[in-house]
């Protein structure tokens, strides 16, 4: 029997459909093989998917379908082998964690990974149809196995210094889960005022998240105080629903309640909680402000901790923010109950009185199960045992804190700023802080320093691009001032480095700002390459 042979006419080989460019795919995946032929889009392409996160997945493809091409795929395959289906299965046990295998061949579309990897391989998927949608929708055959070089890829925005409404922080998550990004640093209080509502202190937002007006201008060159005033909050409804839509689009938003410093729209709230007393007011101005947190009043760290309770029920987020930047020792120098207490804990001087306060906040939020990450300041006076570092002074404070085996997030401002200017000021549309941080420099930008040994290089658990807004009053300006610079972040937090080339990433971003058009995000026209 194992002689017997089929005389029938063979097997006609699958007719392949022809062939056409791969469209490019931004960030650059970690290896990806084009392959002849192609698989063609229509409603009558069937799918067939496997688990609670792959039907996630379809619905999101099927709502891009529908908004952009004006249908839906409705049949659903017996089988996953059947011809014509996008199949999309949900592997719990796929590694990496966020990886994806995205193999378009044989007139099927194959998608897997766990919830993540499949909705990064979506947001590959996606980026492959044609941008213009009056087309065709077809595919080429491809074979991409994906997966991130960092697991932190993040951004910062500043909601003190100016404020932005929940719709437009939504589109902000839209745009970086395109682009895989993973990690929202929102910085939720400062000296300018306070936006997050918490029930056991109205005044925060009753007062705190006001201001009488704005300086517009740099301090000293011509600038004027407008008299408008400024304010507004997010209630915890609004932050809870926030966090929910953050997660759907697999991004973690982990908030930043600063601390001792950049305090005064919680001073001008509860003055009590100052080395004077008081009257404070919401600053109008930029900077940094002598009036901080007490330390030396207990006060101090029980109204922290009753925030921070709130703050707890509303973010999930493994790690908390607790600022520790820019914090002057001036009123700490001459307040008596802050000397008592350096006195009491054998502190030597200020430096270490701040290291005192941050590591009373790690120890209670440990103790409800959070870590904690601070500005790179909160190295000086001796570091929490188990603080993550944000390097933003440079790298050193990241590097310092990788020796000592302390998780780093890299965000240096000589190279991620983004309210730093992308061109000669003169030829500028808006005010910026300063700096000089145009689109190639961003990109080039290597989070793992040379210096450190590979062991050490574990420690730096990513990076992100921060937005400042003192001088962003609109949207339309954050747009203008984060991309396209945060999707080269988005490339170099999530592509292999030798994967990386600028002249490519510029040719790359001609489909992402049609799509960005077609969002209504107002971003800057980089220079063409070679500029
Ligand atoms: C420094 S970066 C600050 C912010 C300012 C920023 C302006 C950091 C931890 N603190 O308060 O907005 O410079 O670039």
């Amino acid at each position: 029997p194992t002689t017997h042979k089929r005389t029938s006419v063979k097997a006609k080989p699958a007719a392949t459909a022809p062939s056409v460019a791969l469209q490019p795919i931004l960030p650059e995946p970690a290896d990806a093989k084009t392959l002849s032929g192609s698989f063609t889009v229509t409603p009558k392409v069937k799918v067939f998917t496997q688990g609670a996160a792959a039907e996630k997945t379809l619905d999101l493809l099927n709502t891009f379908l529908e908004e952009n091409y004006g249908f839906k795929l409705n049949a659903t395959a017996a089988s996953a082998n059947e011809d014509n289906t996008i199949i999309i299965t949900e592997d719990a046990t796929y590694t990496p964690v966020e990886g994806y295998n995205l193999t378009i061949s044989g007139n099927k579309v194959q998608l897997k990974g766990q919830g993540a990897g499949l909705f990064y391989g979506l947001q590959t998927f996606l980026q492959l149809l044609p941008v213009e949608h009056t087309q065709k929708i077809v595919v080429s055959n491809v074979i991409i196995n994906d997966e991130p070089r960092f697991g932190y890829r993040g951004l910062m925005l500043d909601v003190c210094r100016h404020f932005y409404p929940i719709k437009y922080v939504k589109k902000f998550i839209d745009v970086m889960a395109q682009y895989k990004m993973n990690r929202l640093h929102f910085h939720l209080t400062d000296d300018q005022g306070w936006r997050i509502e918490i029930k056991k202190y109205p005044r925060l937002t009753a007062v705190g998240s006001t201001r009488k007006g704005s300086l517009v201008g740099h301090l000293g060159q011509s600038s004027t105080f407008d008299n408008v005033p400024h304010g507004g909050f997010y209630t915890q409804a609004e932050l809870r629903d926030l966090v929910a839509y953050a997660a759907e689009r697999y991004v973690t938003i982990i908030p930043e309640i600063e601390m001792p410093g950049h305090a005064l729209a919680a001073l001008a709230a509860y003055p009590n909680l100052g080395c004077t007393g008081g009257p404070y007011e919401v600053s109008g101005t930029w900077g940094v402000f002598k009036d901080v947190y007490c330390a030396g009043n207990e006060e101090t760290f029980t109204f922290l901790q009753n925030v921070l309770d709130e703050v707890l029920t509303i973010f999930p987020s493994p790690i908390i923010h607790i600022g520790g930047d820019e914090c002057p020792k001036d009123s700490w120098k001459k307040c008596p109950k802050c000397q008592q207490r350096m006195k009491q804990n054998n502190l030597k001087d200020e430096h270490a009185l701040q290291s005192y306060f941050v590591q009373r906040m790690e120890k209670y939020l440990n103790g409800k199960g959070r870590n904690i990450i601070g500005w790179d300041e909160i190295l000086e006076g001796g570091l929490a045992p188990n603080a993550a570092v944000m390097s933003w002074r440079g790298e050193e404070g990241g590097i310092a804190a990788a020796k000592l085996k302390h998780n780093v997030v890299m965000t240096p401002n000589n190279y991620v700023y983004l309210d730093y200017y992308q061109a000669s000021p003169k030829n500028e549309p808006i005010l910026n802080i300063g700096g000089y941080l145009p689109l190639s420099r961003v990109y080039n930008y290597e989070p793992l320093p040379a210096e450190l040994t590979e062991e050490e290089k574990k420690y730096i658990i990513g990076f992100q691009g921060n937005l400042w807004t003192e001088y962003l009053s609109t949207e339309d300006q954050v747009d203008y001032m984060v991309y396209p610079r945060a999707l080269a972040i988005a490339e170099t937090g999530w592509s292999p480095a030798n994967k990386k080339d600028y002249d490519a990433f510029l040719g790359k971003l001609k489909n992402v700002l049609f799509n960005l058009d077609q969002q209504g995000v107002h971003y800057r026209i980089p220079e063409p390459a070679g500029l």
